[in-house]
C-alpha cells in the first residue's frame, strides 16, 4: 500500500506544482525581456556620450559657413556674417554620419562652442590664409582659447582630433593648386607659432593678457603648454595632442562636380580618418 500511496501522492501534486512552472516560465520571459531592453538603452547611452560632433571655429570671415555648405551640400553657397551657430548631418567617405557645427565668429557668439564640448569629435579651426600675417595676433588669441578649452576636457573623456584649416588657399599665387596649399599652411603655421609663443612668454611673465577680460576675471589660462617644457612654442611639441594642418578652399558660386577640384577633400578626408 506504500507503493500506492506514493503514486497518489505524486499524481495529487501535480495539479499544483504545474501552475507553479509555468509561473516560473513567465517570470524568466519578462525578466529576460527587461534585461534586454536595458541593454538596448546602454549600448544607445554608450553611442551616443562617444561624440560625433565636429565644430568649424575662427575668427570672422575666415570662411566657415562656405566650408559648412560645402560639407553639407556639396556647394559653394553665398554666405555673410553668420549670427547664429547651425548644424547639419554629414556623411564622411568612411560611411559613417557625423554632425557638423559652424559657430560664427563674432566675439559675442563664438564662446557657444563650449556648449558642445561633451560630444566633441573633432574641432576645425578655420584661418584666413591671406590675412594671417597682418592680424595673426587675433588668430591667435582665438586658438588660445580653443585650445585650453581642449586642454581642459577631463580624461575620462576621448580629446578631440583638432585640425587647423589654412583657407582660402586660392588668393595665394602658386603654380598648382597643391602647391598653395602647402604654402598656406607653412604661412599659417609660422604666423601662429610666432603669435602663441609671444602669447606663452606673457604668460610666463604673469603679465596680464590682451582680450581675456571679455571673458570676465580669467587670468590663468593654459593650453600652450609643450612636451618639453620649454618654447618657443611648436605645434608638433603640443602637449595636448596631435594638432594636423590642412590647406583648403572653396571657390564661391561653384558647384562642386566630378571634374573641378575638391578644394576641401583634404578636410573631407581628415574627417572620414577621425570619424
Ligand atoms: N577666395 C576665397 N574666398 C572665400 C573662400 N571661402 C570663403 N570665402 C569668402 O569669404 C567670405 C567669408 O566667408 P564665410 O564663410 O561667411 O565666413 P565665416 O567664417 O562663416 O564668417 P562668420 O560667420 O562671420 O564667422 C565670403 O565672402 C566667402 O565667399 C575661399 O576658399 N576662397
Ligand atoms: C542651416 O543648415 C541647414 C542644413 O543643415 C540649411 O538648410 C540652412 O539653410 C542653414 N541655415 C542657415 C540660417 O544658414
Ligand atoms: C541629424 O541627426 C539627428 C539624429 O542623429 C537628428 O535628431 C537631427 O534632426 C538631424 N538633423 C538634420 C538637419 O537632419
Ligand atoms: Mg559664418
Amino acid at each position: 500500500m506504500l507503493k500506492g500511496s506514493t503514486l497518489q501522492g505524486c499524481i495529487e501534486s501535480v495539479p499544483s506544482a504545474y501552475p507553479l512552472t509555468l509561473k516560473t516560465i513567465m517570470v524568466a520571459v519578462l525578466a529576460l525581456l527587461l534585461a534586454l531592453v536595458a541593454l538596448y538603452v546602454i549600448s544607445r547611452k554608450a553611442l551616443t556620450t562617444r561624440g560625433n560632433i565636429y565644430l568649424l571655429v575662427g575668427l570672422p570671415d575666415g570662411g566657415k559657413t562656405t566650408i559648412f555648405s560645402a560639407l553639407t551640400f556639396n556647394q559653394a553657397l553665398p554666405s555673410h556674417m553668420s549670427l547664429q551657430a547651425n548644424s547639419s548631418n554629414v556623411t564622411a567617405s568612411s560611411g559613417k554620419t557625423v554632425r557638423v557645427v559652424d559657430i560664427p565668429g563674432h566675439p559675442r557668439i563664438r564662446d557657444q562652442f563650449r556648449e558642445h564640448l561633451q560630444d566633441l569629435r573633432g574641432i576645425m579651426f578655420v584661418v584666413d590664409s591671406n590675412s594671417v600675417s597682418r592680424n595673426g595676433a587675433a588668430v591667435a588669441e582665438h586658438l588660445h582659447l580653443i585650445l585650453d578649452a581642449v586642454t581642459s576636457i577631463p580624461p575620462s573623456q576621448t580629446p578631440p582630433h583638432v585640425l587647423i584649416v589654412a583657407h582660402k588657399a586660392d588668393m595665394l599665387k602658386a603654380a598648382t593648386s597643391s602647391t598653395a596649399s602647402e604654402t598656406a599652411v607653412t604661412r599659417v603655421r609660422g604666423a601662429l607659432e610666432r603669435e602663441l609663443e609671444k602669447r606663452r612668454v606673457t604668460q610666463a611673465q604673469g603679465v596680464g593678457m590682451d582680450g581675456l577680460g571679455e571673458e570676465g576675471d580669467r587670468v590663468e589660462m593654459g593650453g600652450l603648454e609643450t612636451v618639453s617644457g620649454k618654447g618657443p612654442f611648436k605645434f608638433t611639441e603640443w602637449e595636448g595632442g596631435d594638432i594636423t594642418f590642412v590647406g583648403s578652399f572653396v571657390r564661391a558660386g561653384e558647384k562642386d562636380d566630378e571634374k573641378q577640384q575638391n578644394g576641401i577633400s583634404a578636410l573631407q578626408d581628415w574627417i572620414a580618418e577621425s570619424s
